[in-house]
Formats: C-alpha cells, sequence, structure tokens
C-alpha cells in the first residue's frame, strides 16, 4: 500500500528521488498523483488556453522537431507577423468557446525591438478582452522582458524541452543556458513562467526524469508546466521516432504533478494522437490544463466539439481565472 506520510510537499527533487517516482507500480503513482492534486487543486477543473501563431515558420532555429525551421523542408509556407486586428479577432473566438488564456506564438530564435512592438500591441489588445495573456516568442533580451510586463503579459512560454545532457542532440543552435537564462529575464520581470519540455523524441527514461528534475528546481517552479509528446512532422530530422507508449507520457505527467504540486500541468502537443481513454488517464495524472481549439500552432489539436463531449464524459469543466471578472468583459 502506498504510505501518504512518503508525501512531504516540501522535499525537493533530485534526479533518483524523480527516478524512483517513475519506477513507482503504475496504480501506486497515479493514486500518488492525485491525492497530491485534490491537496492543491479542485481534481475537475481544467485550465483553457487557445493558442495562435502570429508568426510562422522560418526560424533560423534548428530544433530537431519543429516544423517552423527553417533548416528542413516541411512543406511548411512561412508567413509576416500577423495584423493586431487578425490577433484579436482570433482571440475573441477563443474567448467566445471558453478560453481563458491566450498563447501567441512566433517563430523566431528571438524578437528584434521592432517585431517586438508589433507583439506588445498585441499583448495589449488580448488583456483588454478581459483574457490572460502569454507569449512565446524565443530568448529574450535584456529590457524585453520588462517591455512585455508593462503592456500586461501575464505569461511568457519558454520550455527547457529535455534533460540538459539529451538537449544538443535535438538543438545546436542555441543551449541549455540560453534558455535558462531567458527565464531568469521573465521571472525577474514579474511574468509567471510557463516552462515545460516534449517528450517521445527518442531520449530514455532518465533524461525524462532528468527534465522534470530541472524543472521542478526552477525556483519558484513555474507556473504553468506545458509537456508536449512529440507531433512527428514530415520533413524534420525526428519524423521516424519511435512512438513513446503512452502510459509511459502518462507517467511523465503524474511525475511533474507530484514534483511541481502547485503548478498547472499541461497536456499539451499530441493529445490528438493520444485518443479520450488515455486523456482521461492524463487527467487522473493530475493534468490540469489544455490548449484549446482546432489547432496548436502548425499541427492539429482535437476540435471543440470532440473536448466538449470529453469534458462532458468526464465531468470536467472549465477552470475560471482567479479573481476575474472575464464574462463582464
Ligand atoms: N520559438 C519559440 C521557442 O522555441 O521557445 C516558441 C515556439 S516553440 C514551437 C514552443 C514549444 O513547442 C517547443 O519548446 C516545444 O516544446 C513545442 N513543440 C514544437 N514542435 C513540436 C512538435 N512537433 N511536437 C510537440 N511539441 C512541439
Ligand atoms: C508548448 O509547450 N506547446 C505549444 C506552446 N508551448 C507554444 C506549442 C506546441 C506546438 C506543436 C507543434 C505545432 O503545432 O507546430
Ligand atoms: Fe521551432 Fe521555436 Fe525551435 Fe524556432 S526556436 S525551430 S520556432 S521550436
Amino acid at each position: 500500500m502506498t504510505d501518504l506520510s512518503e508525501i512531504n510537499p516540501a522535499q525537493t527533487w533530485d534526479r533518483a528521488a524523480i527516478e524512483a517516482l517513475f519506477e513507482l507500480p503504475f496504480n501506486d503513482l497515479l493514486f500518488r498523483a492525485q491525492t497530491v492534486h485534490r491537496a492543491h487543486f479542485d481534481a475537475n477543473a481544467v485550465q483553457m488556453s487557445t493558442l495562435l501563431s502570429v508568426k510562422t515558420g522560418g526560424c533560423s532555429e534548428d530544433c530537431g522537431y519543429c516544423s517552423q525551421s527553417a533548416h528542413y523542408d516541411t512543406g511548411l509556407e512561412r508567413g509576416r507577423l500577423l495584423d493586431v486586428a487578425e490577433v484579436v479577432t482570433a482571440a475573441q473566438a477563443a474567448k467566445a468557446s471558453g478560453a481563458t488564456r491566450f498563447c501567441m506564438g512566433a517563430a523566431w530564435r528571438g524578437p528584434k525591438d521592432k517585431d517586438l512592438d508589433g507583439v506588445i500591441d498585441m499583448v495589449r489588445q488580448v488583456k483588454a478582452l478581459g483574457m490572460e495573456t502569454c507569449v512565446t516568442l524565443g530568448m529574450l533580451q535584456a529590457g524585453q522582458a520588462e517591455k512585455l510586463k508593462a503592456a500586461g503579459l501575464d505569461y511568457y512560454n519558454h520550455n527547457l524541452d529535455t534533460a540538459p545532457e539529451f538537449y544538443g542532440q535535438v538543438v545546436t543552435t542555441h543551449t541549455y543556458e540560453d534558455r535558462l537564462d531567458t527565464l531568469s529575464q521573465v521571472r525577474e520581470a514579474g511574468i509567471s513562467v510557463c516552462c515545460g519540455g516534449i517528450v517521445g523524441l527518442g531520449e530514455s527514461r532518465a533524461m525524462r526524469a532528468r527534465l522534470i528534475a530541472e524543472l521542478a528546481s526552477l525556483d519558484p517552479q513555474p507556473e504553468s508546466v506545458p509537456i508536449n509528446k512529440l507531433v512527428k512532422v514530415p520533413g524534420t530530422p525526428l519524423a521516424a521516432e519511435a512512438d513513446l507508449d503512452p502510459l509511459e507520457f502518462v507517467r511523465t505527467i503524474a511525475v511533474a504533478r507530484i514534483a511541481m504540486p502547485t503548478s498547472h500541468v499541461r497536456l499539451s502537443a499530441g493529445r490528438r494522437e493520444l485518443g479520450e481513454a488515455v486523456q482521461a488517464l492524463c487527467f487522473l495524472a493530475g493534468a490540469n490544463s489544455i490548449f484549446y481549439g482546432d489547432k496548436l500552432l502548425t499541427t492539429g489539436n482535437p476540435d471543440v466539439e470532440a473536448d466538449e463531449a470529453l469534458f462532458a464524459k468526464l465531468g470536467l469543466k472549465p477552470e475560471p481565472v482567479k479573481g476575474c471578472r472575464c464574462a463582464e468583459a
């Protein structure tokens, strides 16, 4: 039997402790994750974020999973930075369908100051709709995070993606240190941190444990932790990677929940491929956030009707924003 006295909220999570969680019998792991989850959250509420790619493709970076890297021929059409009006229209539609956070992604190594001005306008106008705002723009330079904060940015997404030891096998155009540096700038500017990873890249379980240990050791821990399952994009180096066992993905969610008890753990890319039963296990493992809407950045996501049907079957409900009177905005 799992001894609940083992659950020590003040525990610090090194790699060995995280590996031990991964090794637990599946039922013990899920029970423990659900117990931790219920101590901090409404177990039936799910935070809903909608994504929009505001600048697509042509990225200088060589992330081996990414459809938007200029290093690979994925057949993706490059786009310009969208007009703010197009973005506001998409955010209004996301809000009408039930999303509370709008996440804008740009395929950049990092924003040039001129580009940042355009994004700042988007942040201001989306915020004015009464939605939480999030952007993911790549690496930031000094002063940029402060400008975003002043515009009303709530969250900055910047993932560690995998273990430091494995990172160089997936990306060579920037380093793990670069990622950590941007995360510090975001934190220092007073913006909430959205930082997670991607699994199914061919990494070992030990590398998945190392990723979760890195995320859990960020101080404070990230408010949002997206766990992405590789979406295999034809033309990328990882297109032919073997599928990660779905139960290993559920384990990764459960371990993230236990190691980061007060973070929102987001069941992110790859959800469409998981099917309803595995998604249900992910919610049981403590996932309490999703990307909501028919598209992620460039690839597909379950459509809104499918998610409504799944939520109805599972008795899940959208999580309201704390202290927000969004419905009145
Ligand atoms: N360019 C920015 C950056 O790299 O931080 C922001 C956009 S990038 C698309 C955001 C995250 O999406 C990546 O860190 C990765 O975790 C996830 N991602 C990208 N392509 C993916 C894929 N094919 N499958 C699953 N997740 C993916
Ligand atoms: C995150 O961790 N996952 C989202 C968001 N942050 C920006 C992106 C997923 C991208 C999946 C592949 C695509 O649609 O291009
Ligand atoms: Fe894709 Fe972001 Fe890497 Fe560019 S930096 S290739 S957009 S994951």
